[in-house]
């Protein structure tokens, strides 16, 4: 059972984790549109994961007796331009929602919510794994280059890494339709 406060947090975490998943396909139609095929399925990969998410939060109000309540998603931003400030803005995202998740797991505990706070701890590694691999892309990227060679090397880099991670996505979302 879920105090009507910890319910609206919760569904104002889905509808962040649904404005993810928007931003990532924008990012990856303007990756494709810019002939980087492998960032384009990467970042469609994330919009996969970011699906994912919303839906474990999905689940776990309904699981509650707690009512869902989608809201609008907001539009994602104008093109980013260049792949670095793609990723740039993907790491500055992704610790907005960090800092929103320990924001969840604060109040949970706060209420002494302890089912909640227990079903928040997968999000909050998932950040600090997303947060580490964006970390990562940046710094090859300022390292190889973002042009020329550099760049084929990471795209291709970003292409193989998306299939594990759709891999990954496939048996994650059936265990959550399960
Ligand atoms: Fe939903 O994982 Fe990051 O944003």
């Amino acid at each position: 059972m879920l105090t009507a406060t910890m319910a609206t947090k919760l569904n104002e975490q889905i509808n962040r984790e649904f404005f993810s998943a928007y931003l990532y396909l924008a990012l990856s139609t303007e990756a494709e549109e810019s002939n980087l095929r492998g960032t384009a399925s990467w970042f469609l990969a994330k919009h996969g994961e970011e699906m994912v998410h919303a839906m474990k939060m999905v689940r776990y109000l309904l699981d509650q007796g707690a009512s869902v309540k989608l809201g609008a998603i907001a539009a994602p931003p104008a093109p980013a331009g260049a792949i670095l400030a793609m990723f740039e803005r993907t790491l500055e995202h992704e610790r907005a929602v960090t800092t929103a998740i320990n924001e969840l797991v604060d109040h949970a505990l706060s209420e002494k919510d302890h089912a909640t706070n227990i079903f928040l701890h997968w999000f909050v590694t998932e950040q600090i794994e997303e947060e580490a691999t964006v970390n990562d892309i940046l710094g090859r990227l300022r390292l190889f280059g973002d042009k020329g060679e550099g760049l084929l090397m990471i795209d291709n880099e970003l292409g193989a890494a998306a299939k594990v991670m759709a891999q990954t996505l496939a048996q994650a979302s059936a265990v959550t339709a399960a």
